[in-house]
């Protein structure tokens, strides 16, 4: 099968389809769909709106408004914009795009398993690419900032052709040149190999071994994959399976024409084997270590002899794993790249009319989303939760809540957030290895399910403070409900007073030496982290003023620990590495609203002080911060080329949560973050905000709105606040 054939234009500056007709459409519990309207009648009947218009980089009718004549009044301009970007459900959609790694898993999932896409998908995932690929070289890195490499280029140059973009198109012609200069997808990482072997482009025997019968070891085997990072275990069940039956696609001319395309020697003269651990440099982030390279070794020479019965059982056991994540997830699985794996496992064992075929058809949908730039795939189905937790704390600490013209957008983010809290654990629990689910919030939607702890605890935080700081909200959320969620936080503290992301670090360190994935780093098992640790100590300290009676003991002891922790995670030159956010600023406006929780604050603790010095001495001569992406690969400052709004105001917030006693340093930060604000209280989008395993940045775009806001709000009352002297 192949898709028919699109007559490309050579540059993708002009939208390949009608911008006027695309539409979001919002729906259970905050799903996001997008649909492109085909007649005028369905275009009459559902017209596009402000929300529309500004994710597809149209020109939105938002007016602009009178200059800030204070911070504060910045604060307010800001969400008279952002409140028109609120869905009529109560929480704020965005995009969530920036790996480059992920639409191509789409596109080959979607071919080879004989699904489809609408035209108006094809034409701008095309166009996406088109706009992405790197303007030096006309290839593709990991991330949309990231150098090119063979992950990024060989992977989305095959997402091209199979979407229909010929081979003589220039697009394709300049990323064939940069492949051929790295040397082809003989040198692709692991990941890629796995992607180009399902699709018949490249051959099983140059994979590193990936037995199912993994799954068949004992619990407590100490390297048992239940044991590994929640998105590395979730990835490598459907690769066990599909590792395990030799998934391929049949050949076709456009395979065939693939494999000549992408190698720079003859396809059918490789030695495979030799390529298993032929890594290009430009990729590699983990190498291999020799443990790594001598189990692989050993599991390959079991491949010749790999008993039947024991591989059956090790087949069904990660089937049966991968059907349970299906059904606790409304087939939306946990992240994107398990999505595409478990969709291919199931359309392999069930085929195209079973249930689970057709429901993971239509939940692709749930990832794709269209920028002014094309259609991406997402790094999760949204970031629903994330963003409407940060700006309605933000809003609330402001006093902004309490202004006549917002009341309304926040009781419908309170029952957005009511929704959002996960009732009960999951249908399949302890057998699928999950954590508990009952009173969490996850990432993006009650569908997905994941607990998140982070997630849980600015889940909590918002609601509470929507329900106890403002008297015009209904009280949705009951007592016994906040409970649970304190009750879920509780779970996921680990011995050294850290929290981590999705579940309680379960394996050994060592763990970290069997990374296969050469493209990441730290993914074998949960880490802690300052940022999750924070969001969950905080939460349970609002929570205790309000709930004094309930685990208080436990509540204490949690946030003695944790402060332990974050004292030892100190950088010696007083910062804290960000993981999921760019990167110190970031982590550092958590740590040290963590100090303050306990009194450690620039006057009191040397922890805090020696963090206050360490941002100043990066702070600039504009008043603003920035640091590159690369300071998370480096975890070292490697400084922007720019001031960043989003970087500023968590740098601003940080020195606040210090009680920083000097005003100059903030007032700077906050003319800094003023002077890009746009006449319509807006701010234009600048350096990507986010990361996660240390090399892959992705886009927090509602950042620029909730954090300004959130700084600018705050600083207006504590530069006051330090003029008359109350600053304690
Ligand atoms: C996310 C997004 C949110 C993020 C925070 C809540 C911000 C964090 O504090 C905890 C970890 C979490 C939930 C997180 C984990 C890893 C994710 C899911 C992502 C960065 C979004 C995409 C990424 C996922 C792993 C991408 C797929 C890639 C693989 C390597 C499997």
């Amino acid at each position: 099968m192949s898709w028919s054939p699109l007559d490309v234009p050579h540059t993708p500056e002009k939208a390949f389809t009608d911008y006027t007709r695309w539409r979001l459409l919002v729906n259970d519990g905050g799903r996001h769909t997008w649909h492109y309207l085909r007649t005028d009648e369905e275009v009459a009947r559902w017209p596009q709106n402000e929300v529309d218009r500004f994710w597809l980089g149209l020109k939105t009718t938002m007016p602009d408004l009178p200059p800030a004549k204070d911070p504060l009044d910045a604060a307010r301009n800001g969400y008279k914009f952002y409140k028109e970007l609120q869905s009529h459900d109560g929480h704020w959609a965005g995009e969530y795009g920036g790996p480059m790694f992920l639409l191509p898993g789409l596109v080959i999932g979607t071919y080879i398993t004989g699904m489809t896409f609408k035209d108006e998908e094809r034409w701008e995932m095309i166009r996406y690419l088109m706009n992405r690929a790197h303007p030096d070289d006309g290839g593709w890195g990991i991330h949309v900032e990231g150098h090119s490499t063979v992950f990024g280029t060989g992977l989305n140059y095959v997402a091209l052709r199979l979407l229909g973009v010929d081979r003589d198109h220039p697009v394709c012609v300049r990323a064939r040149a940069k492949l051929h200069q790295l040397g082809g997808v003989t040198s692709i990482p692991a990941w890629g190999k796995f992607w180009l072997s399902l699709l018949n482009c490249y051959d099983w025997a140059g994979n590193n071994p990936v037995p199912p019968e993994l799954w068949l070891l004992p619990d407590w085997v100490p390297f048992h994959p239940h044991k590994w990072w929640i998105h590395v275990r979730n990835v490598y069940i459907p690769m066990s399976y599909l590792y395990g039956v030799r998934y391929q696609m049949e050949e076709n001319d456009l395979i065939l024409s693939l494999r000549e395309e992408l190698y720079t020697e003859d396809f059918y003269k490789i030695y495979w084997p030799a390529h298993c651990n032929n890594v290009n440099k430009v990729d590699e982030y983990a190498p291999h270590t020799a443990l790594f390279d001598t189990i692989s070794a050993v599991l390959s020479s079991y491949e010749h002899c790999a008993i039947p019965p024991l591989r059956r059982a090790g087949l069904a056991k990660a089937y049966r794993l991968i059907v349970m994540e299906d059904e606790n997830t409304a087939y939306q699985t946990l992240g994107p790249v398990s999505k595409m794996f478990n969709l291919i496992a199931r359309a392999h064992a069930e085929g195209p009319e079973s249930v689970a075929y057709k429901e993971h058809a239509i939940k692709r949908a749930d990832f794709m989303w269209i920028g002014a730039e094309g259609m991406m795939m997402c790094g999760t189905n949204g970031s629903q939760l994330w963003d409407t937790g940060f700006i309605t704390q933000a809003l609330v600490e402001t006093g902004l809540a309490n202004e006549e013209e917002n009341k309304e957008s926040l009781i419908k983010a309170l029952e957005w957030l009511d929704q959002a809290q996960i009732r009960n654990d999951p249908l399949h629990y302890e057998e699928a290895y999950r954590q508990t689910t009952k009173g969490a919030w996850g990432f993006s939607t009650t569908e997905q399910g994941y607990t998140v702890s982070d997630c849980t605890g600015e889940g909590l935080k918002a609601s509470m403070y929507l329900q106890f700081n403002l008297d015009f909200t209904p009280k949705l959320i009951s007592k016994e409900r906040m409970c649970d969620a304190v009750d879920v936080m509780l779970t996921l503290q680990n011995p050294n007073g850290g929290f981590a992301s999705y579940e309680l670090v379960r394996g050994p360190k060592w763990l970290e030496w069997l990374n296969p994935a050469e493209v990441f780093g730290n993914i074998m098992t949960e880490y802690c982290y300052p940022e999750c640790t924070t969001s969950v100590i905080t939460a349970l300290a609002i929570f205790r003023k309000h709930y004094p009676d309930y685990r208080a003991e436990d509540i204490e002891r949690t946030l003695k620990g944790a402060i332990k922790y974050l004292h030892n995670e100190q950088t010696p030159e007083g910062g804290w590495v960000g993981s999921w956010g760019i990167c110190f600023t970031y982590a550092m406006q958590f740590a040290l609203e963590s100090l303050s929780l306990v009194g450690e604050t620039f006057e009191t603790s040397t922890y805090s002080r020696k963090a206050c010095e360490f941002l100043l001495s990066h702070q600039r001569e504009d008043g603003g911060w920035g640091e590159s992406y690369k300071s998370c690969e480096q975890s070292a400052w490697v400084e922007h080329e720019n001031s960043q709004v989003v970087q500023t105001c968590w740098s601003v917030m940080a020195l606040m949560y210090a009680k920083y006693p000097h005003a100059e340093p903030i007032e700077k930060g906050v003319r800094l973050v003023m002077s890009r604000q746009r006449p319509d209280g807006s701010w234009p989008q600048e350096a990507i905000e986010g990361v996660f395993n240390k090399t892959c940045a992705i886009a927090y775009p509602n950042f620029k709105f909730s954090f300004p806001i959130w700084m600018l709000g705050k600083a207006h009352h504590y530069l006051n606040a330090l003029k008359a002297e109350k600053v304690t």
